[in-house]
C-alpha cells in the first residue's frame, strides 16, 4: 500500500505537475473581474475617506492610508502602476452593496471580516491587512476610565457597522445601559461626538485613534482599554470569481511575505540578484506564480516596488513613520510573535 502511494505520488510529481503548467491547468487567462478592470484601465476600491491612517485625503488632495495602499498594491500587481488604483469613499452600510452592485471591484474599507457577510451577501473576504478590536473615545474631562463607567451612557455608533452590533451585544453581557444614537453617514457620527452629543462614539480602537487627533480638542480624547470585540479588517471582494479573489489575496500575502524576507521598496532591485529560492519566486526570477493568476510573473515585484512591504505600509500610515505612532501588537509578523503570516508563495 505504502509502495503504490509513493508510485502515485511520484507518478503525479513526474508527468502531472509539469504537464498540468504546460496545458494550462492553471487558470491563466483573465477571469470576468480582471478582464473588466483591464478593459478600463483601473481598479476600483471603496476605501475610508476621513480615517487617518486607513483612508483619508491629504492637504494635496491624495488619497493616504493602509487600505489605500494595499489597493495600489493591487493595482500595481495588475499593470505595473499603483497609479491605477481608483479610491471610491462610502458610508458604512454602502459598502457591502457597492460589491453586490459591481460598482466596485474590492472594498478595503476598514471592514470587519464576519460570517454572515460573508455568507448572507455573496462576498468573500481575502485575508486580514489589520487585527483590531472594538472600543470607547470619551473625553477625559467626563472623568470616565473604563468601559464599565459608562453605564447610562449615550454612545455614538455608525449604522451598517459591527461597531452597533458590538455595542448592543457588549451591553447585555455586562448589564450595561447605554442609549445607542445611530448614524448612517461616518462623518455624522463623529461630528455628533465632538459636538457633545454623545458621552462615547464606539468604532474600532485603532479608528478611535486616528479620529481623535482630528477632533476639535484632541488632547481631551481619550480610547478607553477595554476591547469589547475582534476585528479582523482586511479585503473583500465578490464570490463567483476565484481569479480576482486569488489576485487581490496572494497581493496581500505578498506585502506581507515581502517583510519576512526583508524585502523593502528600497532594497528590491537588488534583491532580484538573491540566490535565496523563495526572494526568486516572489520577485518573479523563477516559475510562473503570476500567469497562474493571468499576470505578469513580475505582480510582487511591482506590488512591493509601489508602496513597500507589509511592514514599511503599516509604519508610514499607522506606526512609528506616521503621527498616530500606534505599536504593531498583534498586526507584527509571526516570527516576532504577532499575527501576520502569509502561506509559502510556490
Ligand atoms: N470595522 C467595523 C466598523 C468600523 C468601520 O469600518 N466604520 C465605517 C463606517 S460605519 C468606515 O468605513 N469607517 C472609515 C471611513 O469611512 O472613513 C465594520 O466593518 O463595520
Amino acid at each position: 500500500m505504502r509502495r503504490l502511494l509513493w508510485v502515485l505520488c511520484a507518478a503525479w510529481i513526474a508527468i502531472g505537475g509539469p504537464l498540468g503548467a504546460s496545458l494550462g491547468w492553471a487558470q491563466n487567462s483573465a477571469g470576468p473581474t480582471l478582464s473588466k478592470v483591464l478593459k478600463k484601465g483601473s481598479v476600483e476600491c471603496a476605501v475610508p475617506s476621513g480615517t487617518p491612517g486607513f483612508g483619508f485625503v491629504d492637504s494635496k488632495g491624495e488619497f493616504r492610508g493602509l487600505d489605500v495602499d494595499v489597493c495600489r498594491a493591487i493595482a500595481a500587481a495588475i499593470f505595473g502602476d499603483g497609479g491605477k488604483a481608483l479610491f471610491v469613499p462610502l458610508n458604512g452600510g454602502q459598502r457591502l452593496p457597492s460589491l453586490q452592485s459591481g460598482q466596485v471591484d474590492v472594498v478595503i474599507q476598514t471592514l470587519t471580516q464576519t460570517q454572515s457577510r460573508e455568507a448572507a451577501n455573496g462576498l468573500l473576504f481575502t485575508g486580514v491587512n489589520f487585527y483590531d478590536g472594538q472600543s470607547f473615545l470619551v473625553r477625559k474631562s467626563s472623568g470616565v476610565k473604563r468601559a464599565k463607567d459608562l453605564d447610562g451612557a449615550s454612545v455614538c455608533v455608525n449604522a451598517g457597522s459591527t461597531s452597533e452590533l458590538n455595542l448592543a451585544d457588549w451591553a447585555r453581557a455586562t448589564g450595561t445601559k447605554i442609549l445607542p444614537v445611530v448614524f448612517e453617514r461616518t462623518d455624522e457620527g463623529r461630528q455628533a461626538y465632538d459636538k457633545g452629543r454623545c458621552d462615547a462614539y464606539s468604532t474600532d480602537s485603532s479608528q478611535l485613534a486616528a479620529i481623535a487627533t482630528v477632533m476639535q480638542d484632541p488632547e481631551n480624547q481619550m480610547v478607553l482599554p477595554d476591547i469589547i470585540s475582534k476585528e479582523p479588517l482586511g479585503p473583500a471582494v465578490r464570490q463567483g470569481d476565484d481569479q480576482w479573489y486569488e489576485i487581490v489575496k496572494w497581493t496581500l500575502y505578498a506585502l506581507i511575505e515581502a517583510e519576512e524576507l526583508g524585502i523593502t521598496q528600497a532594497n528590491i532591485d537588488e534583491k532580484l540578484d538573491s540566490q535565496a529560492p523563495q526572494v526568486r519566486r516572489l520577485l518573479g526570477k523563477v516559475g510562473d506564480f503570476g500567469r497562474f493568476m493571468a499576470l505578469d510573473n513580475k505582480w510582487a515585484y511591482n506590488a512591493i516596488k509601489a508602496v513597500g512591504n507589509y511592514g514599511e505600509i503599516f509604519d508610514r500610515n499607522l506606526g512609528e513613520g506616521s503621527p498616530l505612532k500606534l505599536p504593531r501588537g498583534k498586526n507584527d509578523l509571526w516570527t516576532r510573535g504577532g499575527l501576520m503570516y502569509a502561506p509559502p508563495i510556490r
